[in-house]
């Protein structure tokens, strides 16, 4: 029998539905839910490809105790009885929660619980620290709560929308392709992109700005002196309903244009059609996320923003407003509940009396925490002096995504305990892990998330859970059972603790707090499994009423104003005569993060398969780097890391971008976060991971590497290698520090090849060039090819090898002799992975006389499935040049 299930994609926070049908055979197939406000069907690449990331091989099965098996019970009580023991010994600062925006709400609701009332400290901090704190900062300076006020529609009833620092086409594609259809649909609509680097995003943008790493601030304080000096204030607005403009105007008075041109790198036409488009039209949403978040000013940038929304009174009205676009599944979820070290829960603050009686009187708690706790990059420092004694990391993988990441592994291993819930056996931080607890994953749990518009929808389980892996929520519940709560984390399944929040989120609230659902209050088990999704607030008794915050003008100041915030701040350039460039960090297209999910899709891991330092051909030049040379990038701390050098113009002059991906798993010297120093903004605690000061040079190799193998390959030692699925196996990028002497033998070692496999080989002497490949039973083992220059053999050739029979013995020199690959038309790197199609393929096509995307697809069909590549492929037709170095 067929089942299909509605759900939510546990990838970006558009937060699609997303429709799981099992077959009888147990595949899965996925397609977008038409009915889902936030997609209507669609879905992009990642959330397509979710079919292939289900498998349990490299799965955390059992939990595990020092790397040996153990039963749950003997698992839960070792980490019960430490955290109380550790609490009773030093205190409960001396323990720590660091949990993760992946958390469902209903997780997150239990270890905030746990955390703030029970063990009475605030030490629980998430990766939302690293992604959306400047955000939750500036709202409650400018509003007085946590509240986007923004929906999706917004962008589509807007005549202006900016995107600030934000690669929308790559990581919120359906959101993105939601604004280009209301652009194809509406051409007048205008798009303006503020970024450092040309992105995806900028191809269908009327202005790029490729504003010079944090020139954001000076650039919007630019925009509001000229919207004062043109007439374009809504006096009456500022007057009516918000408090500090005096303040702000003459912060920003006699900033002109060519301070702002001087400061942000930016030409002065460009910003002066950027200032009068935002001064003519009234209906604009301004976008931003990770390169206004990300930032030592990240809070400014989101304050300077939202002052050009309230000087004009656009907020509050159809088309109109501040958005921040959240990056993970449920970051707006873990704000509801009071993830963040310094909230308490249902936004209540920390440091109001009041709110701490209210929210201890309801959960019953012997204690509250009574002062935020530490944020994630205090959380760890206080890891390394020996101050946090206990540890408890959920759902995120911080060896690879804290800034200074060494050091975070070092305090990690330096811990005394330190509990990991994953879903993955192996990983950076899963390695360090005394007790691992193998949590059930998307597909196998229940819950709900909360997306960007604050719709709260519905993830569901259509699976069950491989070995013994559990719900986290139900793996903090029983840590607070056995730690002698017993009442208070006595839930049975999730309806129950998504009540509680629910009614928590209305206990004693008359309106001053934003975020209410409490029309959920008393939710049972059959209208939770029905629940659609839903925007908040939906306050007990309401209907579904889509309302619309600020749209009277109040807000939750107790003045019930807004505020403006003035500031002057400008970032110091952090480049000097030795780190005399800018790094830049964020995300591919096809892979999430730590690619612990995405890594599992050959199709998706097509699109990058290795680490890259995209810079602009001149620095290159300057620095002695080639396309597809090695170059090695080292930070202030001493830290180092070596990659493939991508060379482009679309990276700005003195910059480079690496993405943040790559991990220990993946690849030698990749974990980009190494490099990143911790610096934080003062008043979110965000840590500026893109704008960090770097060398760079050529790494001159002895030797380059290939390989494609059947198995995955293991103990490579090199100083570089990347390695990633394809079909049929595994790719791998090598680069060696010495010549090894017996090629054949390291072969077989790594790539773990029988004695008695086949071989085939070719040596050039003078080139030192060496190919071997291993047959047995008709298929390819594994192929390497080794040059003392960067390979040349085409990659998608030696990949589809692994996939053909081999049975003929007298064909396969073949493989091994000439240039392989040559002779066959390389598909290039891939740009649609929805059909496999390569970028020489579009090229050729375009060449031929393809010149919309629309030809393309009719042709290739590339681009006609989910469309995440549709600007890529409109880039491709207008270089016809390939940009790959495949
Ligand atoms: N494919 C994919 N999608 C994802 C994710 C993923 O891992 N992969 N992760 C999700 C998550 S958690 C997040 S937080 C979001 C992040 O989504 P985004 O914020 O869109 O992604 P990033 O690539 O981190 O950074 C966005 C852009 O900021 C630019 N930038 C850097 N410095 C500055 C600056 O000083 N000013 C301005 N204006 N721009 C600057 C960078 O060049 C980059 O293009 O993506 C979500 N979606
Ligand atoms: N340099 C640089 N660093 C960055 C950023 C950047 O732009 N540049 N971006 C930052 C941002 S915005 C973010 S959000 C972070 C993301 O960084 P991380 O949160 O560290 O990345 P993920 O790979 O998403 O980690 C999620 C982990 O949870 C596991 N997991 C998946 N599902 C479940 C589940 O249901 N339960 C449990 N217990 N585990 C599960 C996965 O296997 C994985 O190990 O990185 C930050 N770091
Ligand atoms: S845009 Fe893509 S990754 Fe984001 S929720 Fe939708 S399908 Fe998932
Ligand atoms: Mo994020």
């Amino acid at each position: 029998m067929t089942t299909e299930t509605r759900t939510t994609c546990p990838y970006c926070g558009v937060g699609c539905g997303v429709i799981a049908t099992v077959g009888d055979d147990g595949q899965v197939s996925i397609k977008g839910d038409p009915d889902h406000p936030a997609n209507f069907g669609r879905l992009c690449s990642k959330g397509s490809a979710l079919a292939e990331t289900l498998g349990s091989d490299g799965r955390l099965l059992y939990p595990e105790v020092r790397g040996a098996r153990t039963d749950w019970d003997g698992a839960l009580d070792l980490v019960a009885e430490t955290f109380r023991r550790t609490v009773a010994e030093h205190g409960p600062d001396s323990v720590a929660f660091y949990v993760s925006g992946q958390l469902l709400t209903e997780d997150y609701y239990v270890a905030n619980k746990l955390m703030k009332g029970f063990i009475g400290s605030a030490n629980i901090d998430t990766n939302s620290r690293l992604c959306m704190a400047s955000s939750v900062a500036g709202h409650r300076r400018a509003f007085g709560a946590d509240v986007v006020p923004c929906s999706y529609d917004d962008l589509e009833h807007a005549d202006l929308v900016v995107l600030v620092g934000s690669n929308t086409a790559w990581c919120h594609p359906v959101l993105y392709q939601r604004l280009a259809a209301a652009k194809a649909a509406r051409p007048e609509m205008k798009l303006v992109v503020i970024d450092p680097r040309r992105t995806a995003t900028s191809e269908i943008a009327d202005l790029h700005l490729p504003v010079r790493a944090d020139g954001d601030v000076v650039l919007f304080n630019g925009l509001l002196a000229h919207l004062a000096e043109t007439g374009t204030l809504d006096h009456a607005y500022i007057a009516a309903h918000t408090n500090g403009f005096g303040e702000v105007r003459a912060a920003v008075s006699g900033l002109s244009i060519a301070d702002v041109a001087q400061q942000t790198g930016l030409p002065t036409v460009a910003i002066r059609r950027f200032f009068s488009l935002f001064e003519r039209t009234e209906r604009v949403v301004t976008c931003y996320s990770q390169g206004v978040n990300q930032s030592s000013i990240g809070t400014d940038k989101v304050n300077t923003i939202i002052n050009c929304h309230l000087a004009t009174g656009r907020i509050g009205r159809p088309g109109m407003g501040p958005f921040s676009l959240t990056g993970q599944p449920n970051a707006m979820g873990g704000r509801e509940v009071g993830g963040l070290a310094n909230m308490l829960a249902a936004h209540m603050a920390i440091e109001n009396p009041s709110d701490r009686e209210r929210v201890q009187r309801f959960w019953g708690s012997p204690v509250i925490a009574d002062r935020p706790g530490l944020k994630a990059v205090d959380m760890f420092e206080a890891v390394a002096d020996g101050r946090i004694k206990a540890l408890w990391i959920m759902s995120t993988n911080p060896v690879v995504s804290m800034p200074d990441a060494d050091r975070v592994r070092a305090a990690i291993e330096a811990c005394p305990f330190v509990v990991v819930s994953d879903i993955e056996k192996r990983t950076d931080t899963t390695r360090l892990a005394h007790v691992l607890l193998p949590a059930a994953g998307w597909s196998e749990k229940a819950g709900t998330v909360t997306n960007s518009e604050r719709r709260i929808s519905r993830q569901r389980p259509f699976r069950p859970a491989p070995g013994e892996a559990r719900p986290d929520w139900w793996q903090l519940a029983e840590i607070g059972r056995r730690m002698g709560f017993a009442d208070a984390f006595a839930w049975t399944s999730p309806d129950e603790i998504f009540a509680e929040h629910a009614a928590l989120s209305a206990f004693e609230n008359d309106g001053d707090r934003a975020f209410d659902i409490g029309a959920h209050a008393k939710i049972e088990a059959e209208a939770y499994e029905a629940l659609a999704p839903f925007q908040w607030p939906q306050r007990s008794g309401e209907a579904s009423a889509e309302r619309r915050f600020f749209a009277d003008g109040r807000y939750f100041h107790l003045d019930a104003r807004a505020r403006f915030v003035a500031v002057r701040s400008t970032a110091p350039s952090r480049v000097s005569a030795d780190f005399p460039l800018v790094l830049n960090t964020g995300r591919v297209r096809d892979h999430w993060h730590t690619m612990t999910r995405t890594g599992r899709s050959a199709r998706l891991s097509a699109h990058t398969a290795e680490p890259f330092a995209e810079m602009h051909p001149l620095d290159a030049a300057e620095h002695g780097i080639s396309d597809a040379d090695l170059v090695e990038l080292s930070g202030e701390n001493g830290a180092r890391v070596v990659l493939r050098a991508l060379l482009s113009d679309r990276q700005t002059r003195g910059s480079v971008f690496v993405p943040m991906h790559w991990t220990g798993e993946t690849a030698s010297l990749g974990r980009i976060d190494a490099l990143v120093a911790p610096v934080t903004d003062p008043v979110s605690g965000q840590p500026a991971s893109k704008h960090i000061a770097v060398a760079a040079r050529r790494y001159a190799a002895r030797a380059y590497g290939f390989a494609v193998s059947a198995r995955r390959p293991e103990g490579l030692g090199t100083v570089y290698w990347a390695s990633a699925r394809a079909d049929g196996g595994w790719r791998v990028e090598l680069g060696f520090d010495e010549a090894v002497a017996d090629w054949e033998s390291w072969a077989r070692r790594v790539f773990g090849i029988p004695a008695e496999a086949e071989i085939a080989r070719y040596v050039d002497l003078r080139s030192g060039d060496c190919r071997i490949a291993f047959f047995a039973e008709g298929r390819l083992l594994a192929a390497l090819f080794i040059s003392a220059e960067p390979v040349a053999v085409s990659r998608s050739w030696a990949v589809s090898q692994l996939s053909c029979a081999h049975t003929d013995a007298a064909k396969r020199p073949a493989i091994v002799a000439g240039r392989p690959g040559a002779d066959r038309p390389d598909t290039g790197a891939i740009v649609c992975s929805c059909f496999a199609v390569g970028v020489n393929q579009i090229a050729a096509a375009a060449r031929k006389g393809c010149r919309s995307v629309e030809a393309i697809g009719a042709v290739l069909s590339a681009g006609t499935n989910c469309g995440s590549c549709r600007s890529e492929i409109g880039r491709i037709i207008d270089a016809t040049q390939t940009l790959a170095a495949e």
